[in-house]
C-alpha cells in the first residue's frame, strides 16, 4: 500500500471537493511532497534548455523580466512522465473529481523570472483543446511561494456560467483562429477586476491549486526578487470525450485518430491511466467515486 498517496487522498476533505464545485477551485495543502517537487524542479531545467515544440518566450524583446510558458513536455523529458503517472494527481484528481478512472493528459510550464511585467491574461483552460466534459480539472503547482499577488487568480463560479470564452495566445496577442466564430469574447477582468468575484490564494511550496478548466483565471507578472516557478497538471476523469473545435487548438492531441464523442480514458497510449494504482488497495481505488 502508498502511505504517501493514502495520506493524500484522506487529506482532502468533502468540503474540499464541494468548494471545487461550487467555486470552480480548491487550495489544498502539503499534498505535493518534497520529491516531486524536486523532480518537477529538475524537468524544468530541462526544459528551458531543451524546451518542446510549444516552447515560447511570452515577454516582448524589451519587457523586464522573462516569462517563458511550455507544455506536453512528459514525452520528452522523463521528469514529468515520472510525476505524471506516480504523483499524487491521480489520487487527488479522483477524489476531486468522484471519478473512478483519471487518465493524465499534459502539463504546462510557467516561469516568470524575478521583475517580470508580462502577465498571464485571463483566459478559461477549456477552449483551448480537444476535450469535452465536466469531469476535468487542472491541478496548478508552484515550485516557489506565491502570495495573493503572484499566485494563480480566478473567478468565482465562472465555470457554471455555461460560456466558452476566445483562447487568446499570450505571446502573440491574439485570438486563435477560427474561435472569434466559436467562443464569445473574455471579459476584461484585468481592467475591471471590481465586477467580479476574484478568489486568490497565497501558497507554499508543497500547496496546489486544483481548478476547473471552464473557471476563469489569470495571473500578474512577478515584481517579487524570486523567480515563480509553476506548473500545471491536467487531469481528465470518466466523462471526458474528444470536443471537436472548428478552430485553432493548442496542445494538439497527438498519436491517435479521435472522433468528436470517443472516450479519451479507452486510449492509454495517448493518455496513460494514472487511476485507480495498482499500488493502493482495490477498495480504495473503488471508492474514488
Ligand atoms: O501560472 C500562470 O501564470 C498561468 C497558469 C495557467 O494559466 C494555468 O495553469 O492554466
Amino acid at each position: 500500500m502508498n502511505q504517501e498517496m493514502q495520506a493524500v487522498r484522506d487529506s482532502i476533505t468533502e468540503t474540499d471537493v464541494e468548494q471545487f464545485w461550487r467555486d470552480g477551485a480548491v487550495p489544498l495543502r502539503g499534498v505535493i511532497g518534497a520529491n516531486w517537487r524536486e523532480l518537477i524542479a529538475e524537468g524544468i531545467e530541462k526544459t528551458v534548455a531543451d524546451p518542446t515544440s510549444y516552447g515560447r518566450v511570452q515577454s516582448k524583446p524589451n519587457d523586464p523580466g522573462w516569462f517563458f510558458t511550455d507544455y506536453y513536455m512528459w514525452r520528452k523529458h522523463k521528469e514529468f512522465e515520472t510525476v505524471a503517472k506516480d504523483g499524487p494527481g491521480g489520487v487527488i484528481a479522483a477524489r476531486i473529481l468522484r471519478s473512478k478512472q483519471i487518465n493524465y493528459f499534459y502539463e504546462g510550464l510557467f516561469l516568470k523570472e524575478p521583475g517580470t511585467v508580462r502577465t498571464t491574461n485571463w483566459h478559461q483552460d477549456q477552449p483551448y483543446y480537444n476535450v469535452d466534459g465536466r469531469q476535468i480539472c487542472v491541478i496548478w503547482i508552484p515550485l516557489d511561494p506565491v502570495t495573493e499577488e503572484t499566485t494563480l487568480q480566478v473567478v468565482r463560479n465562472s465555470h457554471n456560467w455555461g460560456k466558452w470564452f476566445q483562447p487568446v495566445f499570450i505571446a502573440k496577442d491574439r485570438v486563435a483562429e477560427g474561435a472569434d466564430e466559436l467562443f464569445e469574447p473574455t471579459p476584461d477582468v484585468e481592467g475591471h477586476p471590481e465586477d467580479f468575484d476574484i478568489l486568490a490564494w497565497s501558497l507554499d511550496p508543497g500547496d496546489c491549486l486544483v481548478l476547473h478548466p471552464l473557471c476563469l483565471h489569470g495571473a500578474s507578472g512577478n515584481p517579487l526578487p524570486i523567480r515563480r516557478r509553476a506548473i500545471q497538471t491536467i487531469f481528465l476523469g470518466d466523462d471526458c470525450v474528444y470536443g471537436e473545435r472548428m478552430a485553432e487548438v493548442e496542445p494538439r492531441i497527438e498519436g491517435h485518430d479521435f472522433k468528436k464523442g470517443d472516450r479519451l480514458g479507452d486510449v492509454e497510449s495517448v493518455f496513460p491511466k494514472v487511476w485507480p494504482r495498482p499500488d493502493m488497495e482495490p477498495d480504495m481505488a473503488g471508492r474514488a467515486a
